[in-house]
């Protein structure tokens, strides 16, 4: 399988919970390496341009202020098969319906609030990164 590169966000409620380290610690486990990672406060507007594929949902916008509502750690996971992996790490977006051992089933509060986000596919993988880093910033 190839080498991929993916982005993964953990999310306000996990950061105000003092969790970066146990969850990171998830993604290692699973043989994923965190080539770049920033802790960041997004505004609005940011988050909501980064989730402007759920704008028409009802929970657009109180997703946006959830967001926006503490600091984020945005990161770049690189490994085999990163984007599926990771997922698969992360858990259900439900965490009633998450997997025991993965990091939704462990840490997260609600479908909402669910502690870590993590691209889907290659190309929204690649815009992702994009938006939070620069070339640069990566160092695999
Ligand atoms: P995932 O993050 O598992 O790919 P998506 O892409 O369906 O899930 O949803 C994006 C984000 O929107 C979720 N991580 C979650 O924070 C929020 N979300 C999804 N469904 C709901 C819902 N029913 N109510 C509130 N927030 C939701």
């Amino acid at each position: 399988m190839a080498i991929e590169r993916t982005l993964s966000i953990i999310k306000p409620d996990a950061t105000k919970r003092n969790l970066t380290g146990k969850i990171n610690a998830k993604f290692e486990d699973a043989g994923l390496r965190i080539i770049a990672q920033k802790r960041i406060q997004l505004t609005k507007d940011q988050a909501g341009e980064f989730y402007a594929v759920h704008k028409e949902r009802p929970f657009y916008d109180e997703l946006c202020e959830f967001m926006a509502s503490a600091p984020v750690v945005a990161q770049v996971l690189e490994g085999e098969g990163a984007i599926a992996k990771n997922r698969e790490v992360m858990g259900a977006t439900n965490p009633a319906d998450a997997e025991a051992g993965t990091i939704r089933a462990e840490f997260a509060e609600s479908v909402g609030e669910n502690s870590v986000h993590g691209s889907d596919a290659p190309d929204t993988a690649a815009d992702e990164i994009a938006y939070f880093f620069s070339g640069l910033e990566l160092v695999g």
